[in-house]
């Protein structure tokens, strides 16, 4: 089956790709994306905002449409970047679109610099938004949430990935999200995890034998589903 990923982020289609690929799964992009003006994220939750570039997308696609709502989360800074995550920087200076990462993260370690070890706790959170569209038109959109804890690191590690990767070690590992590289991020992430159940609901079954630190989609069951429709 085919899936269109409705996102302007290499990063992110890069996961869903690599995940897709161990499923059976095309992972494409919505096809023109490029020339596609992007829609204002306007909502106040990762949930609104999933749901607002499933159904933006869902016009320009025949088939299922998949959008990604994520982001990281900072106990020591009440939550933030929260759904600000792609422009945290510019949040300060006003400018228009994303920040680049490195901005993002200069930003993150600027505003933890006096937060010791134990108190630099973080979730990365991700919502996907599902719709399949029909001659008859657009379905109700199903959502699919994972979460993936972790603390954040003294200075940037390691050079895969992308975002705040760099800074974010899930919990119990003492490599970043970028030293341990796409494979094993994709067995953990908040990504990985709302993908389980976005897998469960589409009911594609979990490959027969997987090696370890092999890619894939995991097999245990790790987000959450429900209608929004
Ligand atoms: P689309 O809206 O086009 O999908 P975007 O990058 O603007 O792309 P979001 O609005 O969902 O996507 O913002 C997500 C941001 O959160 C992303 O730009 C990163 O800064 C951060 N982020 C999300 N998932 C991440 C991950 O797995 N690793 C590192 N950073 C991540």
């Amino acid at each position: 089956m085919r899936v269109y990923c409705a996102t302007s982020n290499p990063g992110k289609l890069r996961e869903f790709r690599l995940a897709g690929a161990a499923h059976g799964i095309e992972v494409e992009p919505v096809p023109g994306l490029a020339d596609i003006p992007a829609p204002h994220e306007t909502g106040n939750t990762f949930e609104e905002n999933a749901v607002l570039k499933a159904e933006y997308y869902s016009r320009f696609v025949d088939g299922w449409v998949l959008a990604d709502d994520s982001g990281l989360e900072v106990d020591a800074l009440g939550g933030a970047p929260g759904v600000h995550s792609a422009r945290f920087a510019a949040l300060d200076t006003g400018a228009p679109g994303n920040s680049g990462d490195a901005e993002n993260n200069a930003k993150l370690l600027a505003l933890l610099a006096d937060v010791p070890g134990p108190r630099r706790t973080a979730r990365f959170r991700c919502v996907l938004a599902l719709t399949e569209v029909t001659a008859s038109g657009a379905g109700a959109t199903k959502l699919f949430e994972g979460v993936c804890e972790g603390r954040l690191g003294l200075a940037p590690q390691g050079r895969a990935g992308f975002g705040y990767d760099p800074l974010f070690f899930p919990t119990g590992s003492e490599r970043s999200f970028a030293q341990l590289g796409q494979a094993e991020k994709n067995e953990i992430s908040h990504r990985a995890r709302a993908l389980a159940g976005l897998r469960h609901f589409l009911q594609v079954p979990p490959p027969p034998h997987r090696p370890p630190g092999r890619p894939g989609w995991p097999r245990r069951k790790g987000g959450v589903s429900r209608r929004t429709a």
